[in-house]
């Protein structure tokens, strides 16, 4: 086994390798002047099965509602503006099926996890660059983590569009504990007005629904300054693809 990898502390923590501490655009560029081109007449039939099993796996969990606001987002979302993801579930969805085609636009700290990421760092890269609209997506649970934070975007008129996706709780931790045990504590939330706390700092905000987001949201990119939208929608996550 071959690891490449930026940060040395990493290198064979989990399994012993040939650790080549390195960005892994370099080591690959040099890596790839190394070896000779292998014919494989079959690999785009495999990953062509391979895809195949994906939708048909997805397709039997009754998920259109989560693919429906994932491609919403794709949508009203222009090609080359930031996006910053909290923990939320719709952010699971989105590190592995947003979109490979736009490259470095797409931020989340799936690393460490840390919840509440989001809108800081959606507030940072607008603040940076205004002339680009930047894309914030919590839950409602983040949302509470930097809700204060919407005086900041207020107050600098920060080109920034937070969605907030409500499903009245700690989602992920619902699915987790009920999977788990087969109930759940501590996962139910006050659930605020968010519509109404942001208009409350002076930032305009949209209670929309999955049919009408890509509308809503496309529509609050496009305006100058702050502005958020809530979607209300209990989404879910696909089975754990490793078992
Ligand atoms: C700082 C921090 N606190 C707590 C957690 C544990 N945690 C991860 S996801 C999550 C629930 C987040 O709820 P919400 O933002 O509403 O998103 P949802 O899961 O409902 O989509 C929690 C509490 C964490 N990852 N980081
Ligand atoms: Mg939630």
């Amino acid at each position: 086994m071959i690891q490449i990898e930026a940060d040395a502390g990493k290198l064979e923590s989990n399994h012993p390798a040939l650790g080549i501490h390195s960005d892994a655009r370099e080591a690959l560029a040099d890596l790839l002047e190394a070896v000779e081109p292998r014919e494989d007449a079959d690999a785009a039939d495999r990953v062509r099965t391979v895809l195949e099993k994906v939708r048909v796996r997805i397709e039997a969990q009754d998920l259109t509602l989560e693919q429906q606001v994932l491609d919403a987002v794709r949508e009203a979302l222009p090609d080359a503006a930031p996006s910053f993801w909290d923990m939320t579930i719709l952010a699971y969805w989105a590190w592995s099926a947003f979109d490979a085609r736009r490259p470095n636009t797409m931020h989340s700290a799936q690393g460490a996890g840390g919840l509440g990421y989001a809108f800081p760092a959606a507030i940072g890269a607008a603040a940076a660059d205004p002339t680009k609209p930047v894309l914030a997506v919590s839950g409602d649970g983040g949302a509470m983590y930097s809700i204060a934070e919407l005086a900041t975007a207020r107050q600098y008129d920060l080109p920034l569009t937070w969605l907030i996706v409500d499903d009245g709780g700690y989602g992920i931790l619902r699915e987790y504990m009920t999977g788990a045990f087969g109930e759940t504590t501590g996962t139910e939330l006050a659930r605020p007005d968010f519509v109404a706390l942001a208009e409350s700092f002076g930032v305009p905000a949209v209670r929309t629904g999955p049919e009408s987001l890509a509308a809503d949201l496309s529509k609050a990119l496009a305006a100058p300054g702050p502005s958020v939208v809530v979607l209300p929608a209990l989404l879910r996550m696909f089975e754990p693809t490793h078992l």
